[in-house]
């Protein structure tokens, strides 16, 4: 595992970047290909989850090693990124364009999917989103172009997951399977510890105040607005953040001034990464915001294919919420 510099990265990224090796690889397939193949095959089946939780410890050990070290420490950019994972893009299906769409088949890319996110922690999904599906696609979907989710392709607001809901992922997962055929298809990420640098102290000081309102994304069914909440919670120094730029509203002008500061600042602090197939980045929901860059899809079954997973740091917390102490948030 290194910490360094790709070249597809700005100059100053310091990203945790583990690439597989050959041999890595093919352990990595073989492990993929037996927990794809465990009865009955089915992602949200708590039988097969069991035996994914168990066959993560399995994953090579630099990335087991990264996981842990990126759960001391995300880093400055909040990223963990794992290149090199088996996807067989090749044996691929034709890329979904159905809105809301899911995986529910253990396949080999789903099986990857879960493997890595249940070294990182919990996997986890909410009831209200996409029918509770542990494993879902980020495909573009017609007619959906400008819509603020990521069934769209006009650009994505930097927001952090699910900012209005009190058990928002602490990590969100995206696995690409299939790159953007013009590499236009960029994930933003930005974090707190950069763009903090970048903001006027009394800029600062609104945004830990609870000035601020989020409303649910569209992909949420029935979810309430947060009540009144701070941006910036937690240490001053190294604060978490809570936002999204298409959801979150202002309560007064000042708040206002101080939401577009925030914004800007990100903006300028943030990497874009261009996914390949095979590369699994996840992305940590308390100090860094993404989004996505547009591009344009065809929907001829070669589209851009990303599967997102959603993980918790500590399953005990959510526990209230998940009824059958199943990995779905109610
Ligand atoms: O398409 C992307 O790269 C990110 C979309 C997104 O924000 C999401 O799926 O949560
Ligand atoms: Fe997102």
């Amino acid at each position: 595992m290194t910490l360094l510099t790709s070249p597809r990265q700005a100059p100053d990224a310091e990203s945790l970047l583990v690439t597989l090796s050959e041999s890595e690889h093919r352990e990595t397939a073989a492990l993929a290909r037996e927990l794809a193949a465990t009865p009955p095959g089915l992602v949200d089946d708590p039988q097969w989850l069991a035996a994914a939780r168990r066959m993560s410890c399995r994953l090579p050990v630099r990335v087991r090693e990264a996981a842990r070290l990126y759960k001391h420490d995300p880093g400055r950019d909040g990223i963990l990124i794992v290149a090199g994972l088996p996807v067989e893009e090749e044996r691929l299906p034709l890329t979904p364009s159905k809105a809301e769409s899911v995986e529910r088949t253990a396949t080999l890319p789903a099986a990857v999917a879960v493997l890595m996110s249940m070294q990182i922690g919990e996997i986890a999904a909410y009831r209200a989103e996409k029918s509770g599906a542990l494993v879902q696609n980020v495909v573009p979907v017609p007619g959906q172009e400008e819509s603020q989710s990521n069934a769209g392709s006009t650009p994505l607001e930097l927001h952090v997951e699910n900012a209005f809901h009190p058990r928002r992922p602490d990590c969100v997962g995206l696995l690409c399977l299939r790159g953007d055929r013009n590499t236009n298809a960029g994930t933003l990420v930005s974090s707190i510890r950069r763009a903090l640098e970048l903001l006027p102290a009394d800029v600062v000081g609104v945004l830990q105040e609870e000035r601020f309102s989020t409303a649910p994304p569209p992909s949420f069914r029935g979810g309430a607005s947060a009540p009144a909440h701070a941006v910036l919670t937690g240490s001053a120094a190294d604060p978490d953040v809570v936002v999204d730029f298409h959801a979150t509203t202002a309560n007064d002008d000042e708040a206002k001034v101080a939401l577009e500061h925030l914004r800007t600042a990100f903006l300028e602090a943030a990497r874009t990464l261009v996914l390949r197939p095979g590369e699994m980045a996840f992305v940590d929901n308390r100090l860094a915001v993404h989004g996505r860059t547009a591009y344009t899809p065809r929907y001829d079954g070669h589209d851009r294919w990303l599967h997102r997973t959603f993980v918790h740091l500590d399953h005990r917390r959510t526990r209230g919420h998940r009824t059958g102490d199943g990995d779905v948030l109610d």
